[in-house]
């Protein structure tokens, strides 16, 4: 579900389609969290600057609440609220929350398109790509080197328990490119046959250590055993500045009821962590809009966010 689709809800029908997954993804969550301020500006009816920055504050903490470890969203609700305590009145706070969430967007499509070209370039005639779970920015990096007449395959993984994998099967068959999709557990035995390994980011931390779908991180270790370059695919607005001060990223855990009816195993604790961390040795490269950086590059990253 992309920002087409959510044209005119109000935020908190925005936030129960992040809880539900509806909406998804790093990049698309920050997307529709950024929209939801927009119309928060919109909306608002009274001449009160301050009742408007409130509201605007509540709605940042509700849409903060639904999805806790993609710092894109963070970011993004950042980017909207730059600069706006600084207004003269209530027009000019208006404006600059929809001129803010334009640019947001503009550049969250443009940092798309040049991941892709970056991280297609990267990809040569005849490799074999696997990808981890659904990731926009993993898939137009395959997709630019296959549209570039690159002659590649691609091995999706299922990504249990909300099967993502189905959403990255269907859409690079859509697009003609020869897919085989497996369960998570069957990485080990493929990788031998695999040339890279490309996925995307939830979080990037000061440390180069990647944050995206439960099961990135073995997949990874079964890459570096078998010596195939994992590649990251993201956009900067994913690095976390907080990373830099210690804090470390909170890692969601959902509903047990995603992975089996909890009724069906009576007195069973069923844990169900949607995303981990990959440490950065296990990571060749890292490609943003800005270009191709090692995880080690991360804080440089960070640091011109910051400044
Ligand atoms: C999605 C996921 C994706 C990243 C990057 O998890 O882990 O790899 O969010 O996606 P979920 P993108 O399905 O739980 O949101 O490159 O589209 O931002």
């Amino acid at each position: 579900m992309g920002l087409d689709d959510i044209e005119g809800l109000e935020v908190e029908e925005i936030a129960r389609k992040i809880e539900s997954m509806e909406i998804r993804g790093a990049a698309e969550i920050a997307r529709a969290g950024a929209y939801a301020l927009k119309k928060i500006g919109e909306d608002f009816e009274n001449e009160d600057m301050t009742d408007l920055l409130e509201e605007l504050e509540t709605c940042k903490v509700r849409l903060l609440s639904t999805r806790p470890t993609a710092v894109s969203l963070e970011n993004g609700l950042r980017y909207v609220m730059h600069g706006v305590r600084k207004a003269d009145d209530i027009e000019q706070l208006k404006e600059m929350i929809s001129d803010n969430y334009s640019d947001f967007i503009d550049n969250s499509i443009r940092a798309k398109s040049k991941i892709a070209e970056y991280g297609g370039r990267r990809i040569s005639d005849d490799d074999m790509v696997l990808t981890h779970c659904n990731s926009s920015m993993a898939l137009a990096a395959i997709k630019y080197a296959w549209n570039n007449g690159k002659n590649i395959s691609v091995i999706a993984t299922e990504s249990r328990p909300k099967k993502q994998g189905y959403i990255t099967v269907e859409e690079l068959s859509k697009e003609g490119i020869p897919v085989t999709l497996i369960v998570d557990s069957a990485v080990r035995a493929k990788i031998k046959k695999v040339d890279k390994v490309y996925v995307g980011a939830d979080t990037i931390a000061s440390n180069g250590a990647v944050i995206n779908k439960i099961g990135t991180s073995q997949v990874a270790l079964c890459a570096d055993e078998a010596r195939v370059p994992l590649t990251v695919c993201a956009e900067t607005y994913k690095f976390s500045r907080k990373s830099t001060f210690g804090e470390l990223v909170p890692i969601e855990e959902r509903d047990p009821s995603e992975i089996v009816d909890p009724k069906k195993f009576p007195g069973v604790n069923i844990s169900n962590p949607v995303f981990d961390a990959t440490p950065s040795e296990y990571i060749d490269s890292i490609i943003t809009e800005k270009g191709v950086i090692s995880p080690e590059g991360a804080y440089r990253i960070i640091e011109e966010m910051i400044r």
